[in-house]
């Protein structure tokens, strides 16, 4: 079983496009979409919006759907000069922007036990690169940052690349990378670039949500079809 998941409905709406049948459960709060796709199980899901919906998700597509590996789909916002709306980004590493212990002497991000960064699945990474090649998409690689705000500020966003060496960020990546990383699950998170959270990041995101996410899951519907 292979776990698909976003954080809203446009992030997997794509995705279940193309698995045509599924069955749906109903688990605390959340619909699970269970079907077949090239002959591969698959659970796809969206959280909401979010680390805590987003680590529940996640927990429930492992521990209820027995999921071997999870490939999240979403949008992001840039932090890289490189990376403009519609491009793909993949995880090499992730961390929480927003975790800050720091009046003890701990680096931002660092919780004890935690770690301020959780490293992608290298096999799913490659299998990412194959894909982009023979696509022929330019697929980025970098640092992405988590954290339950909404970055639509020049000075945060600044603060969040100097102090993590971030490429994008979004609300959900880490908290899912967390939840995998215990259960010793391979994941894998991609993001295509919605907006670059700065001040025209609210108006950009709505204008390119739907766009953004359909780049982001017809890659990892490659990916599911290169693993099948
Ligand atoms: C969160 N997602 C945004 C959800 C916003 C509004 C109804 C991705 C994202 C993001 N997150 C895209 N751009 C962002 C930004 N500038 N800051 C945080 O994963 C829902």
């Amino acid at each position: 079983m292979i776990a698909i998941m976003g954080a809203m409905p446009e992030e997997i709406e794509p995705i279940l496009g193309h698995i045509g049948e599924y069955r749906s459960y109903a688990i605390a709060g959340n619909l699970y979409y269970q079907g077949r796709y090239k002959g591969i199980d698959l659970v796809v899901a969206y959280s909401k919006i979010g680390k805590v919906f987003a680590s529940l998700t996640a927990s429930v597509m492992i521990q209820h759907f027995k999921a071997k590996k999870l490939l999240f789909s979403g949008v992001a916002g840039a932090i890289s000069e490189d990376l403009k709306i519609g491009d793909l980004i993949a995880a090499t590493k992730l961390c929480q922007h927003d975790l800050d212990i720091t009046a003890f002497g701990h680096p931002y991000g660092y919780v004890p036990e935690g770690k301020v960064y959780v490293e992608s699945d290298e096999e799913l990474l490659f299998v990412a690169r194959e894909v982009a090649k023979e696509k022929g998409i330019d697929l980025k690689e970098g640092i992405i940052a988590t954290g339950d705000q909404f970055i639509a500020d020049p000075e945060k966003k600044e603060w969040i690349k100097k102090t993590f060496d971030a490429d994008a960020l979004e609300m959900e990546g880490a908290a899912v990378a967390v939840v995998c990383d215990a259960f010793d699950v391979p994941f894998f998170i991609l993001r295509s670039i919605s907006d670059a959270a700065d001040m025209d990041a609210g108006f950009d995101f709505d204008t390119f949500l739907e766009s953004s996410s359909k780049i982001s899951a017809d890659f990892i519907i490659s990916m599911v079809e290169k693993m099948a």
